[in-house]
C-alpha cells in the first residue's frame, strides 16, 4: 500500500524502490529515462558518489510479452552460453572488445526479475563507453553494425534452438500479420479514412512477398535458430569513436526465428539514413552503399554459418521485413494505436508510409542488391 502512495507521489523514488530491490552493486544515485523504445519501458540506474558503472531497469510490457519469466529464462540461457563461448573468443574478436549486458537477481529470492503488483522489472549491466545511432553517419557505422549482428549470430549459431521457448508467439510471422491486419480492416469496414487508400493499395500489391520466408522454413529450405529478433541500428552499440561495434543489446527477442528477420531487419533499419522517425517519408530511400559495408561486416563472420539457401533469401527478406514493419505500424494505426508507443495521433500512419517507401527503393534496387549478396558469397 506504502510503495502506491509513494509510486503516485514522486515516480524517482518508487523507480529507486524497485531498482534497490536487485542485488546491484552500489546504492542508487540517480534514475532517467534511457532511450525510445516502441514497447517496453527503459530507465538509466546510475549507482554510488562518484558514479559506478550503471545499470539498465527495463519494465517489460507484459501485454506484448505475457509469459516474461520465459523471456528471461531465454536472457539467462542465451548470455551462459555466450559468456562460455568468449572464454576461447572466436579470431574475429582479436584486439576487440565485446561484451554481453549481464542480468541482476534479485535480492529478496535470486530470480531475474521482481514482480511489482503486475509489473515485470528486471536490471541488466549499462554496456559504458558506448553510444547507439539513431541513423546512420557512413558506410564505417554500417560495416560495424553489419559485424556485430553476424558477431552475435556466430556466438550462438551453436545454441541448441530447442533450448529457447516461444516468447512472443507470431513474431515476424509475416502472414499473422497480415491476418491481424485483414480483421482490423473488416471491423473498421467502410469507415476507412480515404487518406490511406495509398497504404491500402501497397498492402494489396504485396500479399504475395507475405509468405516467401515461412514457405521456405515449412519446406525445410531455411531452418530455425536463435535469433536477436530486433537487431535495429540502435540496438547496436558502438564505441564513442563509432568504429567499432562492442555489444548488441535488447535482448527480449531472443528466441527461435529465421536470422533472415534479423538481417532483414538489420539492413532495412541501418540502410535507411533519414531513420525510421522521419517525417519526410517520401525521400526515404534504401542506400546501396550503406547495403554493401552492412553486408561486407556481416559476411566477414557470418561465412561459417550461413548455407547456400541462406544467402538466396537475404534479398527478399529485407523486402519481407520492411514491408512487415509497415504493416504492422499500419495496423496499429487502424487499431486506435494499442501496440507500439506513438507520440500523437497518425505517427503509426506515418512510420508505415517511412517503410512502404523504403520497400519501394528496395524493391527498385532488386538486382543492385542482388549483386552485392554475390559479392559476399
Ligand atoms: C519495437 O520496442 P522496440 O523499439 O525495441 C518492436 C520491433 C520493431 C521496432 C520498430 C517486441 O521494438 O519488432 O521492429 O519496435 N518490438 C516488439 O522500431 O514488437
Ligand atoms: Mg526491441
Amino acid at each position: 500500500m506504502s510503495d502506491q502512495t509513494t509510486c503516485a507521489d514522486d515516480p524517482s523514488a518508487a523507480l529507486t524502490a524497485i531498482a534497490e530491490r536487485f542485488d546491484l552493486p552500489g546504492p542508487v544515485s540517480g534514475i532517467e529515462p534511457l532511450g525510445n523504445g516502441n514497447v517496453n519501458d527503459t530507465y538509466l540506474v546510475r549507482l554510488g558518489q562518484p558514479p559506478r558503472p550503471a545499470v539498465v531497469l527495463q519494465r517489460l510490457n507484459t501485454l506484448v510479452f505475457s509469459n516474461p519469466e520465459a523471456v528471461m529464462a531465454n536472457l539467462v540461457a542465451f548470455s551462459e552460453h555466450v559468456a562460455r563461448r568468449l572464454l576461447q573468443p572466436p579470431r574475429e574478436l582479436a584486439g576487440r572488445r565485446w561484451e554481453v549486458p549481464r542480468v541482476f537477481q534479485s535480492r529478496a529470492d535470486g530470480l531475474p526479475w521482481v514482480w511489482e503488483g503486475s509489473s515485470f522489472w528486471r536490471a541488466l549491466s549499462y554496456v559504458e563507453r558506448a553510444q547507439s545511432l539513431e541513423r546512420i553517419g557512413h558506410s564505417g557505422h554500417a560495416r560495424e553494425i553489419g559485424f556485430g549482428l553476424g558477431l552475435f549470430h556466430q556466438l550462438i549459431s551453436d545454441l541448441p534452438v530447442e533450448s529457447l521457448a516461444d516468447t512472443l508467439e507470431g513474431f515476424h510471422i509475416t502472414p499473422t500479420y497480415l491476418s491481424q491486419f485483414d480483421q482490423v480492416l473488416g471491423q473498421l469496414g467502410a469507415s476507412t479514412d480515404p487518406g490511406l487508400s495509398d497504404c491500402l493499395a501497397f498492402v494489396e500489391q504485396h500479399r504475395g512477398l507475405v509468405p516467401v520466408l515461412e514457405q521456405a522454413k515449412a519446406a525445410g529450405i531455411l531452418r530455425q535458430r536463435p535469433i536477436h529478433g530486433d537487431p535495429k541500428i540502435n540496438n547496436v552499440m558502438l564505441d564513442l569513436e563509432g568504429e567499432r561495434a562492442v555489444a548488441l543489446i535488447d535482448l527480449d527477442t531472443v528466441k527461435p526465428g529465421l536470422i533472415h528477420y534479423d538481417i532483414g531487419d538489420c539492413l532495412r533499419s541501418a540502410c535507411n539514413p533519414l531513420g525510421e522517425d522521419t517525417d519526410d517519408w517520401r525521400e526515404v530511400q534504401f542506400d546501396l552503399g550503406l547495403c554493401e559495408a552492412l553486408l561486407g561486416g556481416y559476411g566477414s563472420v557470418a561465412r561459417s554459418f550461413l548455407t547456400p539457401a541462406d544467402y538466396d533469401h537475404i534479398v527478399v527478406a529485407t523486402r519481407v521485413i520492411s514491408f512487415e514493419l509497415g504493416l504492422r505500424f499500419l495496423t496499429d494505426h487502424l487499431a486506435g494505436d494499442v501496440y507500439f508507443k506513438t507520440r500523437y495521433r497518425g505517427h503509426n500512419l506515418l512510420r508505415a508510409r517511412v517503410q512502404f517507401q523504403l520497400t519501394r527503393s528496395i524493391e527498385a534496387q532488386d538486382a543492385a542488391i542482388e549483386a552485392v549478396v554475390a559479392a559476399i558469397r
